[in-house]
């Protein structure tokens, strides 16, 4: 009964220990020398994670183009505002600082290794350098 009981607790402490937040930070220059981008071009989180998005520099946004079927994608925040987005369907998201995204400022969240709407996200229309920083990112996962 004892060992029972230490099972479940061990479980539901490690449930809950599980879910975790990523820190991405909004940039206008990386430690690899990239200009306006995010902290991390593919970021992997299983589900139920959250991702904490940082204004860190000014002039920059989050705004959601291409999620899994079903899923509302949420509006698009405003400049110089922290997000905050809790992802609990898995599946590929793609997106984007409205101002930068011409400017390759685009990126990926992969939820629970499920790439299976990749195909979909190919097909969201992109300009510029956003586009080609799209193929080479679906090419990453
Ligand atoms: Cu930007």
């Amino acid at each position: 009964m004892k060992f029972i009981l230490i099972s479940v607790f061990t479980f539901l402490f490690l449930n809950v220990s599980v879910s975790k937040e990523v820190i991405i930070d909004m940039l206008n220059k990386r430690d690899d020398g990239q200009k306006m981008v995010y902290s991390q071009d593919v970021a992997q989180i299983d589900v139920g994670d959250t991702i904490k998005w940082l204004p860190t520099n000014k002039g920059h946004n989050v705004e959601f183009l291409g999620g899994p079927e079903g899923y509302n994608l949420p509006s698009k925040s405003g400049l110089n505002k922290e997000v905050s987005i809790t992802f609990d369907k898995p599946g590929v998201y793609l997106y984007v600082c409205t101002p930068h995204k011409v400017m390759g400022m685009i990126a990926l969240v992969v939820v629970g290794g499920d790439v299976s709407n990749k195909d979909a996200i190919s097909k969201i229309k992109m300009m510029g350098r956003g586009k080609k920083k799209l193929a080479n990112l679906l090419d990453q996962i």
